[in-house]
């Protein structure tokens, strides 16, 4: 594959000679030509630029000069051509874009770049290639910044483009990840031994040999950087490209996943002013996570009596009670351009928030460290002091799989291990759920509860079955944060 680059420094294309390029070019795999402006200038100072037309600083490239040398570089063979020109005022240079030219090379096409200098080359030179039948000028800029001439993009944009030709990456398998495996986002961080160095270690997860879950972590650490680096880069993804896990994590970082796109998230401990807002949520969500057969009556009985704002009321002004809301927010704190809806008008602080709750957790919390959990059933299979008791996990089900549950439950064991009974800090949290729900089991156990036993308790004529699960405080969740 032919590649042609003309310029008034050759010797600043040097560089083509090492590496993966250089090794290209040796392999025969690469064939590229730097060719010297200035030996088509006519006269004796070799002349390549003028005064710009109109006036203004500087020197602008004469098209003559350049018209010499591209017809005769063009001209070596007939072979169909794309002229690059570097220019700060070109359409962004991107991965798309080196594959389209190495596609176009692959499939006969020759590469040539006029590298200009200055102010730039006479405008007339584009607009002239690109109506010479078989040349397609691409006017190109590698980033919003000002280079002193087309040299360095010519090396960017030749480097990226040659490791996409095949047979000049020997390992094929990075090129395969690269678009397929973290498609649309940054790439995660990567160690390698030792595994301890200063003082910092090799996360434990890619040491574990489980591969399954070293994919999961991976794809979650660039979703971290993604979220944090390229916010804007989340606007391009489609719902159906964010899995459940995916979703976890974005809502951790204050964004769900919606059908609509993503939208700001605020969770944040409920305050008196709540209380209508969780009656609502827990009459919209109580039902959800009621054993099948359970009586419409007795439900709506149970939500009269217990999730009525009064009781909420009540449960708010209770120091043993730790309540968490998700809502809607109004502002997120990053730019996702290309994600409609989002606006950072207010700061961009996150604190705005507008409409119904989402979800609630209500935690327990002893008055004393050596309490127990009360019930005795749980009392023998919970040893852990002091322990509080998750009481309530409750989302929308509207929201169920969009990671919004995980979010939540991870500021409530956020805001519990940050929390102490008398000077103890708490050791662990647990959780009584339904023997037949296995959509709450697992997801308890993603967020690093087990089971440890069983409670049986009568709800007028039915006896429920609960499984009993315990997580510690200040242990990894099931992102391994
Ligand atoms: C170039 C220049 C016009 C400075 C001359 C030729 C490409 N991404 C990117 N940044 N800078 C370039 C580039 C490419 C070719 C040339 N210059 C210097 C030209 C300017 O107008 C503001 C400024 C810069």
């Amino acid at each position: 594959m032919r590649v042609d680059v003309v310029t008034i420094f050759p010797d600043y294309l040097a560089p083509l000679g090492l590496s993966l390029v250089g090794k290209a070019r040796q392999a025969g795999l690469l064939d590229i030509r730097i060719h010297d402006l200035r030996d088509w200038a006519e006269d004796r100072h070799r002349t390549v630029d003028d005064t710009p037309a109109g006036g203004g600083p500087g020197m602008v490239m004469r098209p003559d000069v350049w018209g010499a040398a591209l017809d005769a570089v063009l001209a070596d063979d007939g072979a169909p051509a794309v002229l690059l020109v570097p220019t700060p005022a070109g359409e962004q240079f991107s991965q798309r874009l080196a594959h389209d030219l190495a596609a176009t090379l692959e499939a006969g096409s020759r590469l040539v770049v006029a590298c200009g200098r200055y102010e730039g080359i006479d405008s007339r030179v584009a607009e002239h290639y690109a109506s010479v039948p078989g040349v397609a000028v691409r006017e190109v800029s590698i980033g919003d910044y000002v280079l002193g001439g087309g040299e360095v993009a010519a090396l960017v944009v030749i480097e990226a483009v040659a490791r996409l030709l095949p047979g000049v990456i020997g390992n094929a398998e990075s090129l395969v990840e690269e678009s397929h495996g973290l498609a649309g986002l940054l790439e995660g961080p990567v160690y390698t031994r030792p595994l301890a160095w200063r003082g910092l270690e090799v996360p434990a997860v890619l040491r574990s040999g489980d591969h399954a879950r070293i994919a999961r972590w991976r794809r979650g650490r660039a979703l971290d950087r993604t979220v944090e680096r390229r916010p804007d880069m989340l606007g391009r993804l489609g719902p159906g490209q964010l899995d459940r896990a995916d979703r976890a994590v974005l809502a951790q970082h204050g964004l769900l996943v919606t059908p609509e796109g993503l939208r700001p998230l605020r969770i944040r401990p409920a305050g008196p002013d709540d209380a209508a807002a969780l009656a609502e949520v827990a009459a919209a969500t109580f039902a959800l996570a009621c054993p099948p057969g359970t009586e419409p009556a007795d439900i709506e009985a149970f939500v009269r009596d217990h999730l009525s704002p009064e009781a909420f009321a009540v449960h708010l002004a209770d120091p043993g009670c730790a309540i968490l809301l998700a809502e809607p927010g109004t502002t997120w704190s990053g730019d996702l351009a290309g994600s409609a809806g989002t606006t950072a008008s207010d700061g961009g602080d996150g604190t705005g928030s507008s409409g119904p709750a989402l979800g609630y957790t209500l935690a327990r919390i002893p008055l004393h460290p050596d309490d127990a959990p009360g019930d005795p059933d749980v009392d023998a299979v919970v040893p852990q002091r002091p322990v509080a008791e998750l009481s309530k996990c409750y989302v929308r089900s509207e929201h169920h799989g969009s990671g919004l549950a995980d979010a939540l439950l991870a500021a409530a064991h956020a805001d519990l291990a940050g929390r102490t009974v008398d000077g103890v800090p708490l050791a662990a949290v647990w959780l009584g759920t339904n023997r037949g729900n296995r959509r709450a089991r697992r997801f308890y156990a993603r967020a690093g509860y087990r089971v440890v036993g069983a409670r049986r308790f009568r709800v007028g004529a039915v006896l429920h079955h609960d499984v009993v699960m315990v997580r510690p405080l200040g242990t990894v969740d099931a992102a391994g944060r």
